[in-house]
This record gives structure tokens, C-alpha cells and sequence, in this order.
């Protein structure tokens, strides 16, 4: 095959799709047999709008082909995860092994990327750890680093038009990256080095991280001073330059709330916003479950009952169904820690079973509850109609 890609997940997979899609050989690999048995059938392991059509399609054709070793090509991939050990320090193992799989394969020209988010400095260590093995590849490669930004349910589109920062090892490296991705982004292509590049990643999404904590810090103030913080923000951003983001009941996904702590374990004295951020959106969640907590409690002493309790939402942000470090699943795994015979609904209208949860659906546990916590602001729950008597606990917004 021409490109050899390391690991077909919610990145590589779609990936992999598009190169072939526009006739090239892929040849994906993946240490999971299931996943790669699931491909070959031209079917997929993962849920993304428009992604099984394309799969299918390059697996037909025969320009797609998964396997669970790496096999020769001219173009290597690593997009495998890069997640943590304890204490939240990076773990990049994984992008070490990819690494060490390809290396048998390499030959002078060859391109090789990293697109998987990585503390800085990983592009320098693999070229380290590659010349090592091979001396005889001195010079004659060309290695970059390149991250993703896909947004995921908007993948497939964001992959094709997003922008692309692209930082070789050199300059040649780079040039060689960017004729690599220009065959099938339309996107612009920026140049720079592997560090940069790879700080790049990681300042994208704390910055994000850091503008949420913000409009969080604001509904914790505004829950103190009895002002609508959804209001407040609507009315601050009518400010010609100001534009604060929305609060909710935490953040939470696979990036967001994991990328900051990779500059916060490598610079800690000097990511001190970055590393508040990160402690306020995860109190933000322990600050709702207590607040759930006091409302039952509350509403106890109020009726001489017990509550019946909804919690609405469980996936780590509207519309999806992905619960990974999901705020909204740690509150509901908190409440029902603390759980003393009140009845609970348990909603998230985007999944059927789970394996913890016995789900409600979101009429019923609307209906028959006293207590409505709003956890994710899914378009279910705003085609709700308010209702007076119920005590509402709107974390996400869905009244605003
Ligand atoms: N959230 C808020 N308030 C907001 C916006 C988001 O509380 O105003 C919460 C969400 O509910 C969620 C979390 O933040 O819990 C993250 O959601 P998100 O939609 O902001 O981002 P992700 O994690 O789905 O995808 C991000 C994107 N990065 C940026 O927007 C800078 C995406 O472009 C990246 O490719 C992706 O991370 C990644 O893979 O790194």
C-alpha cells in the first residue's frame, strides 16, 4: 500500500477512509482483531455520521485494508491514543510501540507523521528512538508532526476543510507533509516545526478549557448572587469584544479535559491558568452533585417526603452518544453514592441500554419527578415544556 495507517479509531479510521476514498492504498492497522475483522466486512466500530458509507465504499474497492500487523508503504500515519498515566502525566507509549512497528519497514523517502495529540518534544524523541535502530536512514526520511481538530460528529467535513498546522523536523520534512495532506484537504496548510506544531494541539484545547472555566467561575458567582448567569453572559456578549462561552455541569470528552495537564505536567510552574481551569470545570461537577444533594434534602423538610429525583443526561455533551469523561455520568454516579430511599430516573435519550444505569425515558421521567436535574442540554429536553411546580436544577441550560 502506499500509506500505512496506525490506528483505525475515531481519528485514524475516518482518515484512512478519506485517503482511500480519493484512490490511494491504505493499509490500516490495528492491534484490536475485532475492530479490524468489523472494517474488512467494510462496517464500523464507532459512531460518526457518514463514516460507514465511506468504509464501505474504500473497502469494495478494495483501496482499504485493515490488519492487525503494519505491512511496506511510502507514507507512515501514527494516529493511536496518547492517554495518561497517573497523576496525569501523559502517557505516549503508544505512539513509542507504533513507532517501533513501523521501523522495519522504513526505507529511504519515506514520510512519516504523528497526528496523535502529544506532549512536545515526541516528534524529536521518535526521530531519536528511529535513527537509533536505524542509522542508515540518517537524513534520508522525512518526519513531521500534524494534529487533528475534527469536531467529533462533524468529522468527515471538518477533515476536508479544517486547517492544518504541519511541523517537520526540518524544512524539507515539512514540505514533504504538506504535498502529503494538500491531495485531500482543501483546507489552508500551515508551515511550521514539530514543537510548535505540537504545542500548537495542546494550546487549542486549553484554551478552550480555560474560556469555559470561566463562564463556570460566573454561575457559581451568579448561583451565590441569585442572577441568571445564562442571561448575564447573553447580555455581557452584546459587547462588541467580549464573548464568554456557555457553563454546565463540567467538561468532559477524551480532549478537552486531558490535553491541558499535558502542558501542566511539563511546564507546572508556569501553566498556572491553565491548571486552575482544569481544577474549576472538575469542581463545577462536584459543586452540582452537592447541589442535588442540598435541593433533596431541601425538598424533605419542605413536603415531609421523600424527592423523586430525574437526572437528564448522562454523554459529555449534546446530541451525541459518548459518555467518556462525562461530567454528567460522574454527577449521576455521585447522587446515587448518596442515594437514601429516594426514587431515581435515569435519562440519556441518545443511548438504549447501559450496563449501570437502568435508563428512563425522558417524557416519563419528566412527568413523574419532583426534582428535574438538567445535566446536558440535549434538543429532547428543550422541547419540554416548563413546569411550575417541579424544582428545576438547569446545569446545561436547557430554559436558559
Ligand atoms: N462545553 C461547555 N461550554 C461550552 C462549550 C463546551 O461546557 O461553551 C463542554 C462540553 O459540554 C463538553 C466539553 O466542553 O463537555 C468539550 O466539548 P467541545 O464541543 O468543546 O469539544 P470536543 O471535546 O468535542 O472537541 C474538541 C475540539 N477542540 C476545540 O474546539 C478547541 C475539536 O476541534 C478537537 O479536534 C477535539 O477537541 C480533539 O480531538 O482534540
Amino acid at each position: 500500500a502506499e500509506v500505512i495507517m496506525i490506528g483505525l479509531g475515531y481519528i485514524g479510521l475516518p482518515t484512512a477512509a478519506l485517503i482511500a476514498q480519493g484512490g490511494t492504498r491504505v493499509h490500516g492497522v490495528d492491534i484490536n482483531q475485532k475492530v479490524v475483522d468489523t472494517i474488512n466486512r467494510g462496517e464500523i466500530h464507532i459512531v460518526e455520521p457518514s463514516l460507514e458509507d465511506s468504509v464501505a465504499n474504500a473497502v469494495k474497492k478494495g483501496f482499504l485494508r485493515a490488519s492487525t500487523k503494519p505491512a511496506p508503504g511510502n507514507t507512515y500515519l501514527i494516529v493511536v491514543p496518547t492517554p495518561f498515566k497517573d497523576k496525569n502525566e501523559p502517557d505516549i507509549s503508544f505512539v513509542e510501540a507504533a513507532t517501533k512497528a513501523v521501523i522495519p519497514f522504513l526505507k529511504e523517502g519515506d514520510l512519516y507523521i504523528i497526528e496523535s495529540t502529544s506532549p512536545v518534544g515526541t516528534t524529536d524523541k521518535m526521530k531519536e528512538l528511529i535513527f537509533q535502530e536505524r542509522p542508515d536512514l540518517i537524513n534520508k526520511l522525512f518526519l513531521a508532526y500534524c494534529p487533528e481538530r475534527v469536531l467529533p460528529g462533524n468529522v468527515m467535513h471538518e477533515l476536508v476543510h479544517n486547517d492544518r498546522v504541519i511541523g517537520g523536523i526540518d524544512d524539507k520534512s515539512t514540505k514533504k507533509a504538506i504535498a502529503f495532506y494538500s491531495k485531500y484537504v482543501k483546507g489552508e496548510l500551515h508551515a511550521t516545526n514539530a514543537k510548535t506544531a505540537e504545542m500548537c494541539k495542546l494550546v487549542e484545547n486549553s484554551s478552550r478549557d480555560v474560556q469555559i472555566a470561566f463562564a463556570n467561575e460566573l454561575s457559581l458567582i451568579c448561583d451565590k448572587a441569585d442572577i441568571n448567569v445564562w442571561e448575564l453572559i447573553n447580555l455581557a456578549n452584546k459587547h462588541p469584544r467580549v464573548n464568554i462561552l456557555q457553563p454546565g455541569s463540567g467538561v468532559g470528552g477524551h480532549c478537552i479535559a486531558v490535553d491541558p495537564y499535558f502542558l501542566v505536567s511539563d511546564y507546572p510552574m508556569e501553566s498556572k491558568i491553565i491548571s486552575t481551569a482544569r481544577q474549576v470545570n472538575n469542581y463545577k461537577s462536584f459543586w452540582c452533585a452537592e447541589k442535588v444533594q442540598h435541593t433533596k434534602l431541601k425538598f424533605e423538610l419542605d413536603h415531609g417526603r421523600k424527592a423523586k429525583i430525574a437526572l437528564m443526561g448522562l454523554a459529555f455533551k449534546p446530541d451525541i452518544d459518548d459518555l467518556r469523561e462525562s461530567p454528567a455520568k460522574y454527577i449521576a454516579q455521585r447522587v446515587l453514592q448518596n442515594a437514601n430511599n429516594e426514587e431515581y430516573y435515569i435519562v440519556e435519550p441518545n443511548i438504549k441500554e447501559h450496563n449501570i444505569f437502568k435508563l428512563t425515558d425522558y417524557k416519563s421521567a419528566y412527568k413523574n419527578a419532583d426534582i428535574i436535574v438538567f445535566l446536558v442540554a440535549h434538543k429532547e429536553f428543550k422541547s419540554l415544556e416548563k413546569i411550575k411546580s417541579k424544582v428545576i436544577l438547569d446545569f446545561a441550560g436547557v430554559f436558559k
